[in-house]
């Protein structure tokens, strides 16, 4: 019997469009009983909304999320808004009994996603933060491999984010499409906005950090606001590394920057194991490259798994064998496993709530922390 869920999702920008996206194809290629009906967009401009609402297949618009929320015909709520407003609107949204969808990071910082966590525990709603590349298929591959003890001990993981986006001196901050660069609407810079992503893959791969040492760079201290017209400090992070150390006692180096000229969005990772090594890169998504030292030493070498046959993860539900997917299908098998959980929580993979996410965001604190102190930085737990 399907199950309707009546939609509502809170802005239309970037995350707006990426999740409709998925609300919409995942009933395109995927059976669950529970199902998204995209009812209302949210958004404070109504020319806006109601244009986004005739392309995505929205029936209704709001202007005011509180509005959405006093709804009485909406299930689910999507936050697709700044990370200065996730946590009001999270809190807001688990009080009203919604079941809440928010994007990533999940909050700005940890005190804030403690909050949401309380709330949507104490109302006990399904909840889900989009850290999306997790469902890419050779991501999940990689996942599946590692868990199944194929790498035997694991020594090293390496992960990088880099871009090149905000190099010009002369672009402003804040506001419309560039309130990641203002650091009270995003709380940090590429901390929040692209390690977290890497924190995320590394710890469902290889499992939660124990500790830190971290440094970052501003490398251009001063930008017009574009809301207050005038130049103002810049507070965000724009180059941040570190280094980390597992629970299960492997090393780690991260680095993510946006001033890395030539790099669009380059996310890689590479796990290195007793017996296999694991590597991947976003700009080539459908490969998983894999050294496996068992093979006889003539022919012993790094292979590419071309992940798009029907037995690879989520593929039997798309093309035939060969034909690749892209950054899209992560949201859209996000949403599948958010769907999957509600009709059978045993079948589902795991896939990041609010109390995970909360997880990432205390290793992204203490990141912040350490690069603050210069010491290294004890990574705290989930209560
Ligand atoms: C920043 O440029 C950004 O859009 C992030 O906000 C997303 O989370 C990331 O997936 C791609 O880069």
């Amino acid at each position: 019997m399907p199950k309707p869920l009546n939609l509502a999702v809170i802005g239309y920008g970037f995350m707006g469009r990426a999740h409709s996206n998925a609300f919409r194809q995942v009933h395109r290629f995927f059976d669950t009983e529970h199902r998204f009906h995209p009812k209302v967009i949210c958004g404070r401009n109504a020319g806006n909304a109601r244009a986004f609402a005739g392309r995505w297949g929205y029936e209704d618009v709001e202007t005011d999320w509180r509005e959405v929320l006093a709804r009485k015909d909406i299930d689910v709520v999507d936050i697709c808004t700044p990370n200065d407003s996730h946590r009001e609107i999270a809190v807001a949204a688990a009080e009203a009994g919604k079941m809440v969808l928010c994007e990533k990071p999940i909050a700005r910082d940890a005190a804030e996603g403690e909050e949401m966590l309380a709330a949507v525990e104490k109302a006990g709603v399904p909840n889900l933060i989009w850290y999306n590349y997790r469902f890419l298929p050779a991501v999940t591959l990689a996942k599946e491999i590692v868990d199944r003890g194929d790498l035997g001990r694991v020594f090293h993981y390496r992960a990088n984010f880099l871009q090149d986006w905000t190099i010009a001196e002369d672009l402003p901050q804040g506001g419309t499409a560039l309130w990641r660069l203002d650091v009270k609407a995003a709380g940090s810079g590429v901390t929040g906005d692209l390690l977290a992503h890497c924190i995320d893959t590394a710890r469902w791969i290889n499992g939660e950090v124990s500790e830190v040492s971290a440094m970052t760079e501003t490398f251009v201290k001063e930008r017009v606001h574009q809301e207050s017209g005038k130049v103002e400090p810049v507070g965000i992070d724009d180059a941040c590394a570190f280094l980390a150390r597992f629970a299960n006692g492997s090393l780690a180096i991260f680095e993510s920057t946006r001033y890395a000229r030539g790099h669009k969005a380059l996310k890689t990772f590479e796990i290195n194991g007793e017996h296999k090594s694991l590597a991947w890169d976003l700009h080539d998504l459908n490969r998983l490259s894999y050294f496996d030292h068992g093979v006889p030493g003539e022919t012993r070498g790094w292979s590419s798994i071309h992940v798009t046959d029907g037995d690879h993860p989520y593929l039997g539900h798309w093309w035939v064998p060969g034909l690749g997917l892209g950054y899209e299908h992560s949201f859209i098998h996000g949403a599948y496993e958010f769907l999957r959980a509600l009709d059978d929580p045993a079948s589902a993979r795991r896939f990041p709530d609010f109390r995970d996410a909360l997880r990432t965001q205390y290793v992204c604190d203490a990141v912040l922390a350490s690069a603050r102190s210069g010491a290294w930085e004890k990574v705290r737990n989930v209560q």
